[in-house]
């Protein structure tokens, strides 16, 4: 049992630190209905705006806001202004064109990557370099461009390892690298931002170097077609062994999936056709009437733990995507309950025990995501009822005098005095998308969002020519 003890103290830790064919959009709105859902689309747009303001007073120039203390936090000594970097494709999207231009100048003005800081490469992959190419793919600014260039080129040092899977940390400026064992999300996350940076700049290499990782995890799968968790980049051994789709594992399968709607790269696609039976055949777990999936081993195929994570949340939207809408609205359904057992979710759960193994809720998307992504793909009102449901509960246990505050302990529902990143990039976006059917262009049909929700449009992509088999 050693190797699950270690994955689940591994999992703790990783959260302290911190389209294939799709069924046509069904319209199921009456006129009031929609008045009913316009009036819910400007109350999150004015939550934005309030959230916001209160980033620019108290924590301008910063990476997070502090919105209980009413100040900011940074990631690391210095900052790297990663909330509004984050927040830019969301406040586009709402059309708040002023605020994000002023963030575009200040990227392009004031902001030098040229720090001695170390950096964990798989958190700003996602929000710092996906925030940059999104800024780019809107403001079509080249200096934008060339910051998001100047950010990668910074983190390509960490991927110099034997396996071509990164290194967990790396320095901004001398680029010596550190952190031999990462979780898979960490390992080979990367082909979806690498992807559209060779795309923009005509530089194969980012993309080459995105899938050489996703490569040397699927190439490590064992007999069953399992992955594990944890890996050490430089000699390839798996350091657990356990096979799931939660949090340090999720982004590796969304990837796959993503990156093949965006680029059409076959690769991507087989490597994905061969997972997903296997996620099915081996991990999924009904459980008391509900389709859960759990954690086995990854040569035996045994089950070994039943401790979930809400990350997981993320999965009916992958399988709506894919289109398997029964499986993503079942599971849909399980996740739901459990917020509605709570009036939020608990970070790590244990759904055969029923306790929560880590309580806090840090304002996290993935559930309002798949409803979303739901709403859309069945066009079945009960999904944006769900959302709403969601969003009632955000505001009677999340709201603070100036923002939004993650939660400690979803219990007793005590305030935790922050407000991610991501907040800003995926929560109110997926909610705000939502509340808004008809705005046009911005869509799942239309758009790829990557796993931060910055949203790239398909019509962009369609002479991705990169690399492909
Ligand atoms: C986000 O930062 C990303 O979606 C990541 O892949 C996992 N989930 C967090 C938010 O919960």
């Amino acid at each position: 049992m050693q190797p699950i003890r270690f994955s689940i103290l591994g999992l703790i830790l990783i959260l302290f630190v911190s389209c294939g064919e799709q069924a046509p959009i069904k319209s199921s709105t009456t006129g009031t209905e929609s008045i009913a859902l316009s009036a819910l689309a400007d109350e999150v747009r004015s939550e934005t705006l309030r959230s916001w303001k209160a980033y620019k007073t108290y924590a301008w120039g910063h990476d997070v806001l502090a919105p209980i203390s009413r100040t900011h936090r940074d990631w690391y000594s210095e900052p790297l202004y990663i909330s509004p970097i984050d927040a830019y494709s969301t406040l586009v999207l709402m059309g708040f064109e002023e605020e994000a231009s002023e963030v575009e100048r200040f990227v392009v003005d004031s902001l030098s990557f040229d720090k001695d800081v170390d950096v964990k490469i798989f958190e700003v992959n996602i929000r710092i370099l996906g925030g940059l190419l999104s800024m780019y793919s809107h403001c079509k600014n080249p200096q934008v461009l060339d910051k998001a260039r100047d950010f990668a080129d910074r983190m390509l040092p960490a991927f110099n390892t034997p396996t071509g899977i990164p290194r967990y940390w790396v320095n901004l400026q001398t680029g010596e690298s550190r952190g031999d064992t990462v979780n898979v999300a960490e390992a080979a996350s990367y082909t979806f931002e690498m992807g559209v940076l060779s795309h923009f700049t005509g530089d194969a290499k980012y993309y080459e170097t995105g899938k050489r990782a996703t490569r040397a995890v699927f190439n490590r799968r064992s007999d069953l077609d399992l992955i594990g968790e944890i890996i050490d980049v430089s000699s390839g051994d798996w350091v657990s062994t356990q096979s799931h789709i939660c949090a340090g594992v999720d982004s590796y399968y969304e990837y796959l999936l993503k990156s093949w709607v965006l680029f059409q790269d076959e690769e991507l696609k087989e490597i994905w056709d061969v997972s997903l039976p296997v996620i099915h055949e081996y991990l999924a777990d009904e459980y008391d009437g509900q389709l859960w999936y759990g954690r086995s081993d990854m040569h035996t195929g045994e089950h070994v733990s039943s401790m979930v994570t809400l990350y997981d949340a993320f999965f009916p939207a992958m399988l709506a995507l894919s289109g398997d809408t029964a499986r993503a609205v079942r599971l849909q359904s399980t996740w739901a309950s459990l917020w509605n057992k709570y009036g939020l979710e608990p970070m790590v759960y244990d759904y055969r025990t029923g306790e929560p193994g880590y309580p806090v809720y840090d304002l996290n998307p993935e559930i309002m995501e798949s409803a979303y992504y739901l709403s859309r793909i069945t066009g079945d009102p009960q999904f944006v009822e769900m959302n709403k449901g969601f969003w009632e509960d955000l505001k009677t246990h999340c709201r603070t005098d100036v923002a939004f505050a993650s939660v400690e302990n979803v219990a007793t529902m005590e305030p935790r005095d922050y407000m991610p990143t991501f907040f800003f990039a995926e929560t109110l976006k997926y909610l705000y998308l939502t509340f808004s059917p008809d705005l046009p262009g911005v869509h799942i049909e239309d758009c790829v969002f990557t796993t931060e929700a910055h949203p790239f449009e398909k019509v962009d992509f369609t002479d991705f020519k990169v690399n492909k088999k």
